[in-house]
């Protein structure tokens, strides 16, 4: 999962996927990429693609706006749920949305998401991958850059071309092959290339990168030349690119922060740098300075941290107040759907199920959220709990509230699953190795067969039919709306949740056939296998001649043309397996 970095000049990858909702959908969909592609979210739009931005559509544009700006544009709807059924995204006129009985749903935004973090960490084991948001992951490279320089001897360089890397070095000019830090950039960027172009191998999906010393720079860099491209930040780039950066670019300085730095009248990084230092330190105190004046100046040292399972998940939706004992418990038989579905999905993946449930509400426009847990109900051997159990409980708990009194009517309902525990070794076994061996995937009959099998020990847990009340607004997120699907996508905090679409595929693999699905998982699987047997080797350098072959497609990312080219058939490859033509 990642190895300690042996050297303090670090080497940090952002990755970020472009247009990632209108890719989702145009994948789907078999919408050629050129086509104008927005997503909608019943009446606004929340993703756009380059196509469509050359257009003028923007992102949070109604749809009858953009309908009247670009009349070909395609608009898709987000998946929906509480439509009886019917699939929310298609091609032309979308039926009709009413978010009064429906609820939108993000799962096959989440499974396309699963499938890119799963195969990037298959391809670079010895990386730190962290999982940023939906679509965004941070990789810090520096165990295989080292690896690859140890490789070399002490050998300099030829020629920083000689790693044929892909994308643009900011301030212009070629790296330098006699800086070591450019030298490690290099390589880096070489990876960041290979990395892309398996993505788009594998899974057809276009993303940007940034490499640079750190997360901070790296993401900044991510964003600068999109699609389909990479930035190289080398030091002597950083002062002019943080110069002038609009606050709004970097991270952590959008929000209140960045009101509070306009309001002294700076709308970059380059104007805080510049302020009297007293009057940072009146505004925000010494420490709190330091941290701003270290970030304004591209500095950082932040580390990338392994984050690959979502700590807890959350189902939810808001509504006109209700009393309506059918119409809550309509919404409360929806959200357990959800729910279940991505319980299962999270066994599926992770073997592990969740201890508690937690129902989340709301009274009133102005109340304040409030929620009230008890332990989650038995789940069967080998699966999780199915919805109608989830939906009894979540149901009785929220009605004895609604005994004690103050919270009809409601406008917000959601339920969540938390404080997770790993299910016994073996059982792991079965759910994850199981389904990894090619011709062993559980059909879905199968896997209803399990759900209804008798139930398993659970292991030590609170006492149980005990409804206890929680801090109110759990989390924070719980007070979010499900149409904020971005602002709730952080991979370890709660996500609005998805739906059970596409239950039949192994969760993660939506839109990947399920040989593709299986064959990618069986690789993980050797990949991790042969880890525990041999150390870990370089990977940097390395790239397979099919590789190459596979690159023959539209959209491939730049660089990897020459990259096929600078290819070293000789070296050890420990990821090349992954990199052979589907
Ligand atoms: P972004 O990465 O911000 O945007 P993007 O991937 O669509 O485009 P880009 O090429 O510029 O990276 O967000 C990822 C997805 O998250 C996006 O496709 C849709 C969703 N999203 C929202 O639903 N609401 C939002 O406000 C934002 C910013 C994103
Ligand atoms: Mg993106």
């Amino acid at each position: 999962m990642g190895s300690v970095p042996e050297s303090n000049l670090r080497v940090i990858l952002h990755i970020d996927l472009d247009c990632f909702y209108c890719q989702v959908e145009q994948k789907r969909l078999g919408i050629p990429r050129e086509k104008p592609v927005a997503v909608q979210q019943w009446e606004g739009l929340i993703a756009v693609n380059y196509a469509a931005r050359a257009a003028g559509i923007t992102r949070h544009m109604r749809v009858a706006e953009a309908r009247q700006k670009c009349p070909e544009l395609i608009c898709c709807h987000v998946q929906t749920l509480g439509d009886s059924g019917q699939d929310g995204g298609t091609v032309g006129p979308p039926p009709a949305k009413d978010r009064t009985m429906q609820k939108a749903c993000l799962e096959r935004y989440r499974q396309a998401s699963q499938a890119i973090i799963l195969l990037l960490r298959s391809l670079a084991p010895q990386a730190v991958t962290e999982k940023a948001s939906i679509d965004e992951v941070y990789m810090d490279v520096t165990a295989i850059v080292d690896a690859e320089m140890r490789s070399r001897n002490g050998v300099p360089l030829q020629s920083v071309d000689s790693f044929a890397w892909g994308g643009i070095v900011l301030g212009g000019g070629p790296l330098a092959v006699h800086n070591e830090f450019d030298r490690r950039l290099a390589v880096g960027a070489c990876i960041a290339c290979r990395l892309r172009g398996a993505v788009f191998d594998k899974l057809d999906f276009t993303c940007s990168a940034g490499v640079a010393g750190n997360k901070l720079l790296a993401k900044v860099a991510s964003a600068m030349n999109k699609p389909n491209q990479q930035t190289v930040v080398p030091p002597r780039a950083v002062a002019s690119l943080m110069k002038d950066l609009p606050l709004k670019k970097l991270r952590n300085f959008g929000g209140k922060l960045g009101e509070q730095l306009g309001v002294l009248g700076c709308t970059t990084a380059g104007e805080v740098a510049a302020l009297p230092h007293a009057k940072l330190v009146d505004a925000f105190g010494a420490a709190r300075t330091h941290s701003i004046l270290e970030a304004v100046a591209g500095r950082s040292t932040e580390s990338v941290e392994v984050k690959d399972k979502p700590q807890s998940m959350l189902a939810c939706k808001s509504f006109e107040p209700t009393s309506s004992k059918e119409g809550i418990t309509r919404w409360i038989n929806i959200l357990a759907e959800e729910l279940a579905s991505r319980m299962a999905g999270d066994y599926e993946l992770h073997a592990r199920r969740p201890r508690n449930l937690v129902v989340h509400y709301r009274c009133g426009f102005k109340g304040g959220e409030r929620s009230r847990s008890a332990p989650m109900p038995r789940a069967p051997p080998k699966g999780t709990v199915l919805a109608p159990a989830i939906a009894e409980l979540a149901g009785l708990i929220f009605w004895k509230v609604v005994e004690a009194g103050g919270v009809l009517p409601t406008t917000r309902l959601a339920i969540s699953a938390r404080d997770f525990y790993d299910t016994p070794h073996s059982e792991q076994e079965d759910s994850i190795m199981h389904f990894m061996m090619p011709g062993n995937g559980r059909t879905d009959d199968s896997a209803g067969h399990a759900q209804h099998a008798p139930s398993a020990p659970r292991p030590p847990s609170k006492p149980r039919n005990t409804i206890k009340q929680d801090h109110a607004a759990v989390d924070g997120q719980a007070a979010r709306d499900d149409s904020q699907a971005h602002a709730c996508a952080d991979a370890n905090a709660e996500e609005p949740a998805g739906s059970g679409e596409g239950r039949g595929a192994l969760s993660g693999f939506e839109g990947v056939s399920v040989e593709s699905q299986r064959r990618i998982l069986r690789d993980i699987h050797l990949e991790r296998d042969r880890q525990n047997r041999h150390p870990p080797v370089t990977a940097a350098g390395s790239v397979s001649n099919s590789s190459a072959a596979s690159h023959g497609k539209r959209g491939r990312p730049p660089g990897a043309a020459a990259e096929a080219k600078a290819a070293k058939p000789g070296k050890q490859m420990r990821i090349s397996s992954l990199f052979v033509k589907k």
